[in-house]
């Protein structure tokens, strides 16, 4: 059993811009001392890394107007959003390594432009226990790693919605979210409002992991780009301990290899982000361990003794 993939390109963003918690800015390192260049290369995959994005430092203050640091989190989603084009335009096949997820509303925004100017479908699955669908209006933190979605379909500051250059930059039927078992109250007002497409934890234990995949998969076909915006917080903190926010009931080892798997077999993906490992909460970089572990069954390894 054999797929081809395109060549990949790994592109860092070391910040925790977005996020509550100090020591995602040092996730990118952490996946590529647990080995992610290589792990690809060894699946016959053509990889380089391009090395990191550059953009302002932290300076920790607290929230002005219901957004904290959002001239830097602009900066550093502009800088991500040229990288990410400019893999596209050469027929390459971007991972960004985060970072916090606000940097999702640069990938996402130039995800999309690639599926405008390309004439492809687009599909995103929001692997995350967060739905990251607040606004500026009802976060209780400001951090905008709780907003990325939000913007995507136009809900916003002007200079992050319009960032792509499109306002919305999708639909929120383009969306699919699994694994989503933290959301505050009037979040989930607004999602419910837009209709977005959420397979909560509820779901998955009623139905079952297989049977949610192929809901969030349902329509996808060879016309259509496959994005997975992976936060390391959608996995069970058990297993993965390494993240800001951990939120308890997420997917098992043996569920996560599913969806990864099963994103596979649709042979569609064609970017991907890896956003919220942060080091300086894992224990022995086991986490980046782990996500590198899925990547590649992302990229078809099986685990499986089927062909
Ligand atoms: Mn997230």
């Amino acid at each position: 059993m054999s797929r081809s993939f395109p060549p990949v390109s790994l592109i860092g963003a070391p910040t925790d811009i977005g996020a509550g918690h100090r020591g995602s800015s040092m996730g990118p390192e952490a996946l590529r001392i647990a080995g992610i260049g290589d792990a690809l290369s060894a699946r016959g995959i053509e990889v380089v890394d391009r090395g990191d994005v550059i953009g302002p430092r932290n300076p920790w203050q607290p929230p002005v107007d219901g957004y904290r640091h959002l001239d830097e989190v602009v900066a550093w989603n502009r800088a991500v959003m040229e990288a990410l084009g400019a893999e596209f335009r050469a027929g390459r096949m971007p991972i960004l390594l985060g970072g916090d997820h606000c940097l999702a509303i640069g990938s996402l925004s130039a995800v999309a432009r690639h599926c405008r100017e390309s004439g492809r479908k687009l599909r995103v699955l929001w692997l995350d226990a967060h739905s990251d669908f607040n606004t500026h209006e009802v976060t209780p933190s400001g951090n905008i790693h709780g907003m990325p979605v939000a913007c995507a379909c136009g809900l916003g500051p002007d200079v992050l919605t319009g960032l792509g250059g499109h306002v919305p930059a999708m639909r929120p039927d383009q969306i699919r979210q699994i694994g989503i078992r933290s959301v505050d109250p009037p979040e989930k007002k607004l999602i419910q409002q837009h209709g977005l497409d959420v397979y909560d934890m509820r779901y998955i234990d009623e139905v079952g992991m297989k049977r949610t995949m192929e809901a969030a998969l349902d329509g996808v076909d060879e016309d259509t780009h496959l994005h997975v915006s992976f936060d390391v917080d959608f996995l069970d903190p058990s297993i993965a301990p390494g993240v800001g926010t951990t939120v308890p009931g997420g997917p098992n080892y043996r569920e996560a290899q599913l969806v990864m798997e099963m994103i596979a077999d649709s042979g569609r993906m064609g970017s991907l982000d890896i956003m919220e490992l942060n080091p300086a909460l894992d224990s022995h970089n086991a986490t980046a361990e782990l996500a590198v572990d899925l990547v590649e069954s992302l990229f078809g390894k099986s685990t499986l003794m089927r062909d």
